[in-house]
């Protein structure tokens, strides 16, 4: 038995080494090299404690990604302990790891109706008060990384799923200005930062895109300073939007002029959907054909997801397996389903169009 055991082996060592050294020269590469020549960034959320403790996330982060975008530390519930106060040790540590490794930053977020810091929710202020909130928040956070942050959220998830402005603390008490005030001060602080408007449940086609659109259409017809808008694009197997209804949202908001980012892509599994194998290609395809999509739309110039590795710790505590890399960091079918997507000579041709 040891002797057949010892000559399958030797039989299908090279086999099995060749597969090995594959996946091991596109691990070495990273998704980031592979894309390269696409000219749209590849992006991930990131978190400051993972980075410090773990070399692990912090060497795949900064070998797969050439974007690094900020999922929590942003937040004004983290940054803004009191109302006189910021907190930036978390915000100026990932800007610094981003520059470090050559990673462009998308700042996540201005302006969100939610994680606000309980002295903000749970305080009665004019409309007055309020938006001097807003300009001293928005310009003092802008500032701070002029020329760093690539690109804002500078508003996030402001309208309802079935298309109308969402029912915020910022809608109620200031009214639908809030806005394009936040943008404003925002452009006034950074002239040269990429100001996106950023959102859920609006990636394809539907009455909350249509309503996203709209949005889009009178903030650019008031000459406000929106210059992109965030597909966020979270997803589930079995639920994923047409990649031809994104692709033809893609369309009318870039005839708008508007820049378009794939901003938080993570695609959960759903034991509907047949055993795990079936799951995980599953998952897989559809990181592939969204990817497809935004490499092959010229004006989606960034590709995020919303995490990279499914550990618990890694992610703040959300229990899925949506992402790229296992909770041990071995990479998924849709790591090698993307590797093989950015690797495609086909794609690289740039459609015949000038390239980006
Ligand atoms: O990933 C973020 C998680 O760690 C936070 O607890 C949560 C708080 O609401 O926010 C998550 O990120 C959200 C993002 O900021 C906006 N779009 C939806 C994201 C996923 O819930």
């Amino acid at each position: 038995m040891k002797l057949f055991v010892m000559t399958m082996y030797l039989l299908l060592a090279p086999l099995v080494i060749g597969i090995r050294a594959d996946d091991a020269d596109q691990e070495a590469k990273g998704l980031r090299d592979t894309l390269g020549a696409q000219m749209v960034s590849i992006g991930t959320a990131a978190e400051p404690n993972p980075i410090r403790t773990d070399p692990m996330y912090a060497e795949i982060l900064a070998r797969d990604f050439n974007m690094l975008a900020t999922e929590n530390a942003f937040k004004m519930g983290l940054m803004r302990p009191t109302e006189d106060s910021y907190r930036f040790e978390d915000t100026d540590f990932l800007v610094d790891f981003a520059e470090m490794n050559g990673m462009d930053v998308r700042g996540h977020t201005l302006i969100w109706h939610q994680q606000l810091p309980d002295w903000l929710s749970n305080g009665t202020y004019t409309r007055e008060e309020l938006l001097t909130i807003m300009e001293e928040h928005v310009t003092t956070v802008v500032s701070r990384y002029r020329g760093r942050v690539d690109a804002w959220d500078v508003v996030n998830e402001a309208v309802e799923g079935d298309g109308s402005l969402r029912q915020s603390i910022f809608l109620q008490t200031i009214g639908p200005e809030y806005i394009e005030y936040a943008f404003r001060w925002a452009a006034a602080a950074d002239p040269e930062a990429r100001l996106f408007y950023n959102d859920f449940g609006a990636d394809g086609l539907g009455v909350k895109s249509e309503g996203v659109y709209r949005l889009m259409e009178s903030l650019l017809a008031k000459r406000v300073p929106v210059h992109g808008i965030g597909l966020q694009m979270h997803t589930t197997i079995g639920d994923t939007p047409d990649p031809e209804d994104v692709r033809r949202n893609m369309d009318r908001l870039a005839q708008l002029g508007l820049e378009i980012h794939v901003t938080e892509m993570d695609v959960r599994l759903n034991d509907e959907m047949g055993d795990l194998d079936t799951q995980l290609q599953l998952q897989a395809q559809t990181y592939r054909s969204i990817a497809e999509v935004c490499i092959q739309h010229p004006a989606c110039t960034a590709f995020v997801t919303w995490g990279f590795s499914d550990s618990n710790y890694a992610r703040a505590g959300r229990p899925d397996t949506p992402l790229l890399f296992d909770a041990n960091y071995v990479p998924k079918p849709a790591y090698w389903a993307l590797a093989d997507l950015f690797a495609s000579p086909v794609l690289m041709q740039c459609s015949g169009q000038p390239c980006r």
